[in-house]
C-alpha cells in the first residue's frame, strides 16, 4: 500500500473511532454525533447534563418547628396543609388547617357534629408568624366555619394566600358535608382582607365551582394555588376522580384579572398528569411545579414556559407533602422567577392511625437561581435501615409469599 493510503486509512478509522466513543468528559453542550435517547434527552430535556448544575435539580433536608403545641400527639390537635409563606410587616405569615376537636377523626360513618371523619373535619384555618421560618407564634384563627347553609359551613380547610393590588385573598374548601361521606367533595370559596392580620371578610360565595357533570373536576376542587403570572391570576387546584377504587388525582387551572372571579377553567385541564397538593412556583419566564406523591410523575420537578404545558425537568425524592414555599415573587416575578429555597410542609403520619392528625414541618431545598448549595444538589440519599423496615411488608404480603414457597416445596 502506498504511503499516503496508509496515512489516509489510519485518518479515517481514527475519526470514525472519535464519533463512536461518547468522551471521557462530559460534554457540557450536547455533542455533535449520533447519540441513543438517553443520552439525548440528557441534553434536551434537562437544564443541565449533571444533576449539580440542573437549577430545577434539588434534595430535600427537614427541620421540626418550634412553637406548635400538639396535645402531647393525642389526635385531637392537627395542623396541615400550610399555604405558601409571605413576608409582610418584617415578619413570614403562613396559614393552615387547624383541627382542635373532642377526638380524633373516626371516618364518614362514626362522624358527628362533633366527632370529625377525616383530619380536615371540622377544621378551621388558622395562621402563625415568625423571624425566622424555625420558631412559629401561633397568632389565632382567620377563618371560622361560618353558619350553616353557607359554603364552608361543615369545614374550611386547606388555604392559600394572594397578594393583589395591595389587598390579601385567602382561597380555601369550603366543606357542605363530612368528607368521606361520599368522596372528598368541596368546592372553593375565598375571603379578603387589607392586612394579613385580617379581618377577613367572607364572601360566601363559591369561587372555583366544581366542574360540570360527568367532567374529571365534577366533584372537587382541592388545595386552590393562586399565583400572579402574566399579569393574571394562575390559580391552580387538584381535583380527586374516576372515583374509588380507581381514584386519580390531577391539577388544574383557572385563570381571572380579578381575585373574585370569575374564573376561567383552561381549556387543556388537567395541565399537570400527576401530583397532590399543589406547589408551583413562577420559574424564569414560566411556572415550575413540585409533582408530589401522586401519579405516573410524582417525584418529579416540572417546568412550563406557558404555565399550562409541563414538562419534567429532574427526578427527586422525599419530597416535602402539600409543600407552601416561600416564594419571594409570588406575585411579582414579572417573566423573571427567582426560585424557593425553603417553605412549610406536613407530616400526615406523626402517631398511629387511632391518634391521627398531621403537624407543620419546614423543608428546605435549592430550587433557587440565586442560591449555590451543593449539599443540596447530591442525588444520594444516605438512609438508616429503620426507614426501609418501616416500609415492611403487610401480613397479606407475607401469606402471599408463603403461600408461594410451599406451592414450590409441594410441587
Ligand atoms: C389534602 C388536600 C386536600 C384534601 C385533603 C385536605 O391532601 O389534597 O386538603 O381535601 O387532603
Amino acid at each position: 500500500m502506498k504511503p499516503f493510503l496508509i496515512l489516509s486509512t489510519i485518518l479515517i478509522t481514527l475519526s470514525i473511532n472519535a464519533q463512536l466513543n461518547f468522551p471521557f468528559t462530559l460534554p457540557k453542550e450536547k455533542p455533535k454525533q449520533k447519540l441513543s435517547a438517553a443520552i439525548e434527552r440528557n441534553y434536551t430535556q434537562y437544564e443541565a447534563p449533571r444533576p449539580e448544575n440542573n437549577e430545577l435539580f434539588s434534595k430535600f433536608k427537614y427541620t421540626k418547628l418550634k412553637g406548635f403545641d400538639y396535645n402531647n400527639d393525642d389526635g385531637t390537635i392537627s395542623r396541615r396543609d400550610p399555604s405558601k409563606v409571605i413576608f409582610e410587616n418584617g415578619k413570614y405569615y403562613v396559614w393552615y388547617t387547624k383541627r382542635n376537636t373532642i377526638s380524633p377523626p373516626k371516618g364518614a360513618k362514626r362522624s358527628t357534629d362533633e366527632i370529625p371523619s377525616s383530619d380536615w373535619d371540622l377544621a378551621e384555618i388558622w395562621y402563625a408568624t415568625s423571624d425566622d421560618g424555625f420558631t412559629w407564634k401561633e397568632i389565632g384563627v382567620a377563618i371560622t366555619r361560618p353558619k350553616k347553609p353557607n359554603v364552608g359551613w361543615r369545614s374550611v380547610s386547606t388555604a392559600d394566600i394572594l397578594k393583589w393590588k395591595g389587598k390579601f385573598y385567602l382561597y380555601y374548601q369550603g366543606f357542605m358535608e363530612a368528607s368521606g361521606k361520599r368522596g372528598d367533595d368541596c368546592p372553593v370559596t375565598v375571603s379578603y382582607a387589607d392586612s394579613p392580620d385580617g379581618p377577613w371578610i367572607p364572601t360566601h360565595k363559591i369561587v372555583i365551582p366544581n366542574g360540570n357533570k360527568n367532567a374529571w373536576d365534577q366533584y372537587s376542587i382541592h388545595d386552590p394555588y393562586p399565583l400572579v403570572y402574566n399579569g393574571k391570576i394562575y390559580l391552580y387546584y387538584k381535583s380527586d376522580f374516576d372515583g374509588t377504587p380507581n381514584l386519580v388525582r390531577m391539577q388544574g387551572l383557572a385563570i381571572s384579572e380579578n381575585p373574585l372571579g370569575p374564573f376561567e377553567k383552561h381549556p387543556l385541564n388537567p395541565v399537570l398528569n400527576s401530583g397532590h397538593e399543589t406547589t408551583l412556583f413562577p420559574f424564569r419566564s414560566g411556572i415550575a411545579a413540585l409533582i408530589i406523591k401522586d401519579g405516573n410523575e410524582h417525584n418529579t420537578i416540572q417546568y412550563a414556559k406557558d404555565g399550562v404545558n409541563f414538562e419534567i425537568k429532574a427526578m427527586t425524592s422525599f419530597m416535602p407533602a402539600a409543600a407552601g414555599p416561600f416564594i419571594p415573587d409570588a406575585f411579582n416575578s414579572n417573566g423573571n422567577g427567582r426560585g424557593i429555597t425553603w417553605g412549610i410542609s406536613h407530616f400526615i403520619n406523626v402517631t398511629t392511625w387511632d391518634k391521627n392528625h398531621s403537624a407543620l414541618v419546614r423543608f428546605d431545598c435549592d430550587l433557587s437561581l440565586d442560591l449555590n448549595d451543593p449539599k443540596m444538589k447530591k442525588t444520594g440519599l444516605y438512609l438508616k435501615p429503620e426507614v426501609y423496615y418501616s416500609q415492611g411488608l403487610s401480613s397479606e404480603q407475607r401469606k402471599r409469599i408463603e403461600k408461594e414457597n410451599n406451592r414450590l416445596k409441594n410441587q
